[in-house]
């Protein structure tokens, strides 16, 4: 799909270069000492320019990517399910660190048996959220389980939880508990709503879209509110929750405690909507002039409306038919009517004279035909496939995109390249496709695994990482803490 351009240079090669000129700089000096992100924190309030020579190691001499990974050293007791909380210890996992899901015993994550494809494996819905994770069962209302979690906590650098509002508390692990037992821990929530009037409220997805405006601006004029396939509340909630802990864990390093850090699905989703309030604002000084009602004389009420396929900023843009789209329900492509690039647009499309006539020639004077406008460059885009128009649209820099379907996606290679897309192997399902990770780090390079099966690692997290004995690993066995309590010993293997 992509289509390059030799003007432009290669970020890798770039990337590369840049790389070994700073290898070659600090080749010289000596092995530094790495700290853990747990290790005793520094004193003062310095800036990071300051940090920067204040205090840091020496600059690994390592070969770009093998000085382990950004979050090496940092562990995390997961307490998510569904859809929010784990992407974000997904991608904190991704990113190195040691999570920790806990499970209920027999049950697990409810997702592992939603939407299942495959007869007795761990749905899609599951595995594409918990790559990289170890998975441990705790009855956390039992009190052997308990005393186990509490254990977790001194051990876990930051605990991270979705659950219905009281639900943590109601479970005995009041933030004054969790303080108390480790002052260095993190404490990182997805709710549905901040504190006031809806707090108490269950929130999946779909209200957060609703009640965090973006539903209220998507679709078309004339029909309902529409919410969108990218997941924003739920995704979107779970990016904003791993930027909080990554910050409270870089303040944690001058502070040396934890903190609580609340993400609410209602502002994230507002977060991602905000240009929608800035429109909101705006319409108090008249029309929306971008909005395509604006040239259609349809006038405006008082609230942002939907705005269809208009393009959010100050280019306008609508998607377009291309060839083939008849039979193809994908067969459009996004076409931006960029200022800069009008001249090239004109004559791609046979309208030369575009470029000089008064009404067509600047912006404002295109606003009121824009529709017009579009169908006239429809008209250009069915003679060819989404693919072409990109191609030649690319070469003349007139940003367009073809709309790629799931089934394009998933066969595009560049996006197997760069690790976007990619395929693991499960011991019950078999291969599967997953979102690898999209942020790409020159020094931290993720490795994709599978999801962990229930339970997978409960004794191994118990010996090893929590200390406990074989004896006691047998009678924690025993108490049922770990097992569901009606096929006691049969957890694991679910
Ligand atoms: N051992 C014992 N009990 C456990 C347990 C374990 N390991 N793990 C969870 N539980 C219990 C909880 O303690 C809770 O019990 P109580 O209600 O008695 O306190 C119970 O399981 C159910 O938890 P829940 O209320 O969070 O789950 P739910 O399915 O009823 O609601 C959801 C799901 C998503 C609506 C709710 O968790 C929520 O609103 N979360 C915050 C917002 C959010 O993240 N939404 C996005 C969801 S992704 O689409």
């Amino acid at each position: 799909m992509a289509t390059k351009k030799a003007k432009r240079k290669p970020a890798k090669a770039a990337a590369k270069k840049s790389a070994k000129k700073s290898v070659k700089k600090t080749k010289a000096k000596s092995k530094p000492k790495s700290k853990p992100v747990s290790a005793a924190p520094r004193s003062g309030g310095k800036s990071v320019a300051g940090a920067a020579t204040a205090g840091l190691p020496r600059p690994s001499t390592k070969p770009w990517g093998k000085a382990g990974r950004a979050l090496d050293g940092v562990r995390i007791l997961d307490f998510t399910h569904v859809q929010s909380g784990p992407t974000c210890t997904q991608l904190l996992a991704y990113m190195g660190a040691d999570c920790i899901k806990v499970e209920r015993p027999g049950v697990g994550d409810i997702t592992r048996g939603q939407l299942r494809d495959v007869k007795g494996a761990d749905s899609l819905y599951f595995t594409m959220l918990n790559g990289n994770k170890r998975s441990i069962t705790i009855d956390s209302k039992h009190p052997k389980g308990r005393e186990i979690l509490d254990r977790l906590i001194k051990h876990c650098d930051v605990l991270v939880e979705n659950f219905a509002p009281g639900a943590l508390d109601r479970m005995g692990l009041t933030w004054e508990h969790i303080n108390k037992l480790n002052p260095r821990m993190i404490v990182a929530s997805v709710k549905g709503f901040g504190p006031g009037s809806y707090e108490d409220c269950k929130v999946y997805e779909n209200v957060a879209q609703c009640a965090g405006g973006a539903a209220s601006t998507t679709g078309f004029r004339e029909g309902p509110p529409l919410v969108t396939g990218a997941q924003i509340g739920d995704s979107g909630t779970g990016l904003h929750l791993a930027l909080g802990i990554v910050t409270a864990l870089y303040q944690r390093m001058r502070t040396g405690r934890g903190q609580r850090v609340l993400c609410a699905m209602q502002d994230g989703v507002l977060n991602l909507t905000r240009v929608k309030l800035r429109d909101q604002q705006r319409l108090a000084h008249g029309p929306l002039a971008e909005f395509s009602q604006y040239g259609e004389g349809v006038p405006f009420g008082k609230a942002v409306p939907r705005a269809g396929n208009d393009s959010g900023g100050g280019q306008p843009g609508w998607i377009l038919k291309c060839k083939g789209w008849e039979t193809d329900p994908d067969a459009y492509i996004y076409f931006i009517t960029q200022a800069p690039v009008w001249g090239a647009i004109c004559d791609l499309i046979g309208k030369p004279e575009w470029k000089t006539e008064p009404d067509y020639a600047t912006p404002p004077a295109r606003l009121p035909r824009l529709k017009h406008i579009f169908a006239t460059i429809e008209a250009w885009t069915m003679t060819i496939s989404k693919f072409e128009v990109m191609k030649i649209c690319n070469e003349h820099d007139i940003p367009v995109g073809p709309i790629l379907s799931m089934k394009e996606i998933a066969e595009e290679q560049s996006l197997r390249d760069t690790g976007t897309v990619v395929e693991v192997d499960h011991p019950t399902r078999g291969k599967y496709l997953t979102v690898g990770n999209p942020v790409k780090m020159s020094d931290s390079i993720t490795e994709v695994k599978r999801s962990p099966l229930l339970g997978e690692h409960t004794e191994e997290i118990l010996g090893k990482v929590l200390g406990y004995s074989a004896k006691e690993i047998a009678e924690i066995k025993a108490s049922g803490a770990i097992t569901p309590p009606e096929k006691p010993a049969k957890a694991e293997a679910a």
